[in-house]
């Protein structure tokens, strides 16, 4: 692994020479706004061969790129814990809900491990239309604590938050679905990488420093959802988009970076280690170090060792975002929340792109940083910023719908 890894070092060194990302100045936003600097080239292999076709693209240049993700930044699941045998579904409670415009579904999935049993469940407002609903399938990671006091996925919809507008999403013609992540893996820096779908899948003398981890749980909770999907004829299967926040707007990138099912990834206000890139000074935006060190749980182990590493390390978060392509991808960020770094996620949004241009389409298509409630959706990746605070709002979901809309979800 040292050895290979230098490898990838060497070689993204070389391409970062021959590769000039600078922006124009109006690009960035203006003056005074970072550019960014020495990023690895995205479509130079490993060998320092330059990818020019789709082909090239997923032989060679997507596999090493996904394993340098999964080996050293999300972590590698076991085999077992993606077998479709070990998983099963069963419908808790079926009614009509939302004065009669929707099928509300209480799903219990329930996936058998090698150590062990996890369960969890799925809630689903499916509209009654004449064909199968296309879907957005939310991974919440709020509980009513941290979500204004308000429960943010209620399935008696006693309790509305403009987290969840389910009664919007089904207005609009889409299912909504969702589950929490914390039924699949607690969001618990001690005992994290133990519980829930750990516990069920793994001895814990077997994790190592590439093992999978929290993020990776929660996204391997929404493919298990998907499977649930896929056997459900109410919904549309090839029409089902991946949603999530912050820590979980990271979790929904590596859901459409693993499960090619997912047509689509969004990804708000995901920030560090999700849609921001690192090789861009952002004083005010959460770095590695600060992360590994506040949530070493969502990440493998060798993570950390980038840590400072933002300028220097070979690989950057344009290339996890590019794992999705030629599919949907939707990344927001909000004015308020520099956490996140706002200009390096448009950067990631943007240096993304080629990936999409092997396939004839158009990633992003933007000249410049947008003003706030200026969505940037006319290619196959779609920016947003709006005006507010770190949160998931009614106008970022008004957002991400119309995106799916202007790409024929609903015809
Ligand atoms: C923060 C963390 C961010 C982001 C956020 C969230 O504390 O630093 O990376 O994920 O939590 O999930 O709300």
């Amino acid at each position: 692994m040292n050895i290979k890894f230098s490898i990838v070092s060497i070689g993204a060194v070389a391409a970062c020479i021959s590769f000039s990302v600078r922006a124009s100045a109006s690009s960035a936003g203006g003056s005074g706004a970072p550019e960014p600097r020495n990023v690895p080239a995205l479509l130079v292999s490993e060998d320092g061969k330059t990818v020019g076709t789709a082909h090239e693209w997923e032989s060679v240049r997507r596999p090493e790129l996904f394993n340098t993700f999964m080996r050293e930044e999300y972590g590698v699941r076991p085999a077992a814990a993606s077998e479709r045998s070990r998983v099963s579904f069963k419908v808790a409670d079926e009614r009509d809900a939302m004065d009669g415009k929707a099928v509300r579904k209480l799903v219990d999935i329930t996936y058998s491990g090698p150590c062990g049993k996890l369960s969890f469940r799925a809630i689903a407002f499916i509209p009654k239309t004449s064909k199968p609903a296309p879907a957005f399938l939310l991974i919440c990671n709020r509980d009513r604590a941290k979500n204004h006091g308000v429960a943010p996925i209620d399935p008696d919809r006693r309790e509305k938050s403009g987290f969840w507008p389910a009664e919007e999403i089904v207005a609009r013609g889409y299912a909504a679905v969702t589950f929490y992540n914390g039924d699949v893996a607690p969001d618990d820096k001690k005992g994290g990488c133990r519980k829930g779908v750990f516990a069920a899948v793994e001895k814990r003398s077997a994790r190592n420093a590439e093992s999978w981890a929290t993020i990776s749980a929660w996204a391997w909770g929404a493919s298990r959802v998907m499977d649930w999907i896929e056997s459900e004829p109410l919904i549309d299967k090839s029409h089902v988009a991946v949603v999530g926040h912050s820590r979980g707007g990271k979790t929904a990138l590596l859901a459409g970076a693993t499960d090619k099912r997912f047509a689509m990834a969004c990804s708000n206000n995901s920030g560090c280690s999700g849609a921001k890139l690192n090789h861009i000074n952002l004083p005010k935006s959460e770095s590695i170090k600060v992360i590994t060190k506040s949530f070493p749980h969502w990440f493998c182990k060798n993570y950390s060792k980038y840590a400072g590493r933002e300028m220097t390390m070979p690989f950057d978060q344009h290339e996890f975002i590019a794992l999705i392509a030629p599919r949907l991808v939707a990344i927001a960020s909000a004015t308020e929340d520099h956490w996140a770094g706002q200009h390096g996620e448009w950067h990631a949004a943007r240096l993304a792109s080629p990936a999409w241009a092997l396939y004839g389409k158009k990633g992003l298509v933007a000249d410049a940083f947008p003003p706030p409630e200026t969505p940037q959706q006319s290619g196959s990746i779609s920016y947003h910023l709006r005006t507010g605070r770190h949160d998931l709002t009614p106008y970022d979901w008004k957002c991400y719908m119309d995106f799916a809309d202007r790409h024929g979800w609903r015809d």
